[in-house]
């Protein structure tokens, strides 16, 4: 059996059926969009591949892994748990499976919030985290669209999407989430962003 089917196959076996549907959307659009854009379609699919190894759903089992692989939890992180199986995959991903490309490393570890500066393998695992085909979100075919035509465009208005949400229920926003989305408003729409007249 080859390195890609063994991965696969363990991958699978920690997940509940849900998740790994959702991992094989994520890793099925990562795969294209990485085709579209130019970049390293194998890295697209590890990162994908892992992104959400680390997701469990009670706050306590996540905070505890946390702790025993050593990860020091930043005040977001405690505030707001969801935002810990993003750096805490990475860390699996390279301790227990060997992975050690910085970049696939860095795309799983960014894949919720995003982060300033965030490169194009970082960019197409957000994206297809976002827009995979299991997910159904009001506007869905908005974000999708913008994916297979400007990439940038569609970081910043998924973050755009989840900030208004986070907003609407009242809940933390991480800062991560929000000097990402500053960031990319300003690649994106410069003379928006400074109020600038046409
Ligand atoms: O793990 P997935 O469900 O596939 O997707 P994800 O890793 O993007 O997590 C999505 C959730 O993360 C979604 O409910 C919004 C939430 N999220 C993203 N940024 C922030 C956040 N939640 C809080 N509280 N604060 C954030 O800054
Ligand atoms: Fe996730
Ligand atoms: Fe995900």
């Amino acid at each position: 059996m080859n390195k890609r089917q063994n991965l696969l196959d363990e991958i699978k076996k920690n997940m509940p059926g849900r998740r790994w549907n959702h991992t094989i959307g994520v890793m099925h659009v990562a795969e294209e969009l990485a085709d579209i854009y130019g970049a390293d379609k194998e890295a697209a699919f590890i990162a994908a591949l892992f992104h959400d190894c680390a997701k469990h759903q009670n706050h306590d089992k996540l905070i505890n892994e946390a702790i025993r692989y050593g990860m020091k939890l930043n005040d977001d992180m405690i505030h707001c748990p969801d935002l810990i199986h993003g750096p805490l995959g990475a860390i699996i991903a390279n301790v227990d499976y060997g992975i050690n490309d910085k970049e696939i490393l860095s795309a799983i570890k960014n894949h919720t919030t995003g982060k300033v500066g965030m490169n194009l393998l970082d960019q197409i695992i957000f994206v297809a985290d976002f827009i995979e085909p299991g997910r159904e979100l009001f506007n869905i075919e908005y974000y999708r669209k913008l994916a297979y035509s400007n990439i940038s465009m569609a970081v910043l208005e998924i973050l755009n999407n989840t900030i208004k949400y986070l907003i609407d229920s009242k809940k933390y926003i991480g800062s991560d989430t929000l000097l990402c989305r500053n960031y990319f408003l300003l690649i994106c729409c410069d003379k928006m962003a400074r109020g600038a007249d046409k």
